[in-house]
């Protein structure tokens, strides 16, 4: 990377903190959003580490978000946890429900997060990664913001809609984990592209006429695309109707009205889904570990990679090392919010 700084995970921190503190959140919300940003920056998630900043402190600005806002559980003997964020960034809530989700999921075998009325802007594989430690197999889901076209059609209908899955594997070092948007990219991706001023792949966004375009800015005013056409798009649909009307909350169309065209972070809700897979493999949880094993162990004879594989090895690296890498442009950038 040419042009660019060091920060030690601490300074990460600090600067994610100072600029949290200065726009007014609440000092528990300040230290989950900060942790969120530097757990992903350490692993090189680029479009959700410290990037993300931006979209918190738009968030901050527009004044509809509670900032400061305590989460709300409603709590029975069933396997459903709700957590109302009460229009609060996500993470506080989710927080407070996983532990709840957990016992729920060893003594259900399934259990369900729905996270309601919050403000969602982060990668969903370190909350999928704190289930799989925990021995669990993990989906989470959330809408954002109705910037993307369905396969044939010409306008933003849907989110950039992420799916994340975790496995645990107790005999291997990492769990298997993958993260992506239903998008072909996700949003941060493309304004990452629009920063460096770079034309983005052929097939990934629509202008707002609704042709095909590789311009970022045109693509942000128009629609991006779902990835792999009709699958995506209905896979895209699925965590509209999971993560929002399934648990009472809004789509990426409600969103998008909600937010009156201002760039903040989406407001919506998420669902978190857990299994214990010593449950559900009816007591043969060994063999059930071993026959997976295997199905990892022919995709790594046949030289491919799993997924989060190349955010482990940035994880393993950075922490080795004691720093990450940033853009100057994006540092000055980032120091410029507390102006
Ligand atoms: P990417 O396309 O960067 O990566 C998607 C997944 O595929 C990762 O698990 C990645 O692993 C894996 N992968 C990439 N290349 C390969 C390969 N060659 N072989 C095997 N696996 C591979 O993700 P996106 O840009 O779509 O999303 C990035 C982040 O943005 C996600 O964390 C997502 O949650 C977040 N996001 C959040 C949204 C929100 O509304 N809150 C909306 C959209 C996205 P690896 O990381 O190791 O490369
Ligand atoms: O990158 O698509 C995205 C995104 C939406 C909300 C947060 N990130």
């Amino acid at each position: 990377m040419s042009d660019t700084i060091r920060l030690t995970p601490s300074e990460v921190r600090t600067l994610a903190e100072g600029t949290l503190k200065h726009w007014g959140f609440g000092f528990d919300h300040v230290d989950a959003i900060a942790a969120m940003l530097a757990t992903c920056q350490l692993d090189d998630c680029q479009s959700h580490g410290l990037f993300r900043l931006f979209m918190c402190i738009e968030t901050a600005r527009q004044g509809r978000a509670a900032l400061a806002a305590e989460p709300v559980l409603t709590l029975d003997e069933s396997a459903v946890v709700r957590a109302d964020a009460g229009g609060a960034i996500s993470l506080r809530a989710v927080q407070a429900g996983l532990p709840h989700l957990v016992e729920r999921a060893r003594r259900h075998g399934v259990a369900v997060l729905a996270v309601n009325h919050c403000y969602h802007f982060s990668a969903l594989w370190p909350e999928i990664e704190q289930l799989t430690a925990q021995g669990l197999a993990a989906f989470s889901m959330v809408p954002s913001h109705a910037w993307v076209a369905p396969a044939g059609g010409t306008r933003g209908a849907l989110g950039t809609n992420p799916l994340a899955f975790g496995w645990p594997r107790p005999a291997a070092p990492e769990p298997f984990v993958f993260d992506f948007a239903t998008s072909a990219f996700a949003r941060g991706e493309i304004e990452l592209y629009a920063r460096a001023g770079r034309p983005l792949p052929e097939g990934v966004a629509l202008d707002a006429a609704g042709q095909p375009t590789t311009d970022p800015q045109a693509a942000m005013a128009g629609a991006m695309c779902t990835f792999g056409g009709y699958k995506g798009s209905a896979l895209s649909i699925m965590v509209e109707l999971m993560a929002g009307p399934l648990i009472g909350d809004l789509t990426s169309l409600d969103s998008m009205a909600h937010s009156q065209g201002q760039p903040e972070a989406p407001c919506h809700g998420q669902i978190i889904m857990a299994f214990d897979p010593e449950r559900l493999s009816g007591g043969a949880q060994e063999e059930s570990d071993a026959r997976a094993e295997r199905l990892f162990a022919e995709i790594g004879a046949q030289g491919a990679r799993l997924p989060s594989q190349r955010r482990f090895a940035a994880r393993a690296r950075n922490l080795e090392r004691g720093y990450v890498e940033i853009s100057e442009a994006l540092h000055r950038d980032l120091l410029a919010l507390r102006d």
